[in-house]
């Protein structure tokens, strides 16, 4: 099943902590180019962000996904501190092609995607049949598309 994952990294070698995670997950069929971005939420003076999304191609549940998320933050040594706060490594999925699922830790497509260009504007590069018309108009924070990962 088709499913899409955004990643986001703003401490460290960012570039390098994206890399190891697209090769930890398998099969990766798309790759987004890298988009460096301004962070939205959290305290002031973070650094910008390198994000992208990739599709993948997996006989995972969602919430098998979501453990293999945790696991990629937990192998790029994440410390959970505040919420929207920096982060070595943040993997969350944005979509699932076995439907919508709405539970307390878990909530798909995700809520807030359509409301930020950091997960759109790859999103729609390499995935836009899930990228409704107008949604730039809806999305917030500066990117800018710095190429391929
Ligand atoms: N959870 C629920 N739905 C999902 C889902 N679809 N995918 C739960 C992944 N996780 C999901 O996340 C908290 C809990 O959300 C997870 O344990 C899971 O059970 P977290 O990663 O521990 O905490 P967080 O990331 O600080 O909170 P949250 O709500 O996931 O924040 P966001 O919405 O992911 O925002 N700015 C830029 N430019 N780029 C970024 O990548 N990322 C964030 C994080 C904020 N600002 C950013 C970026
Ligand atoms: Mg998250």
């Amino acid at each position: 099943m088709r499913a899409l994952l955004s990643l986001g990294s703003n401490i460290g070698d960012r570039r390098s902590l994206l890399r190891e995670a697209v090769a930890s997950v398998q099969p990766v069929m798309i790759v987004s180019p890298v988009y460096e971005t301004e962070p939205l939420g959290g305290p002031p003076n973070q650094q910008r962000y390198l994000n992208i999304v990739i599709e993948i191609d997996t006989d995972l549940t969602p919430r098998e996904l979501l453990g293999v998320c945790h696991r990629l933050e937990a192998a790029a040594d994440r410390v959970r501190g505040q919420r929207w706060g920096p982060r070595t490594l943040d993997v969350d999925i944005i979509w699932h092609e076995s439907g919508p699922v709405d539970e307390p830790d878990l909530v798909l497509p995700h809520p807030r995607m359509f409301e930020r260009r950091f997960v759109m504007a790859p999103l729609a590069d390499i995935a836009p049949d899930l990228a409704p018309d107008g949604w730039e108009d809806h999305a917030e924070g500066r990117v800018d598309q710095l190429g391929p990962l």
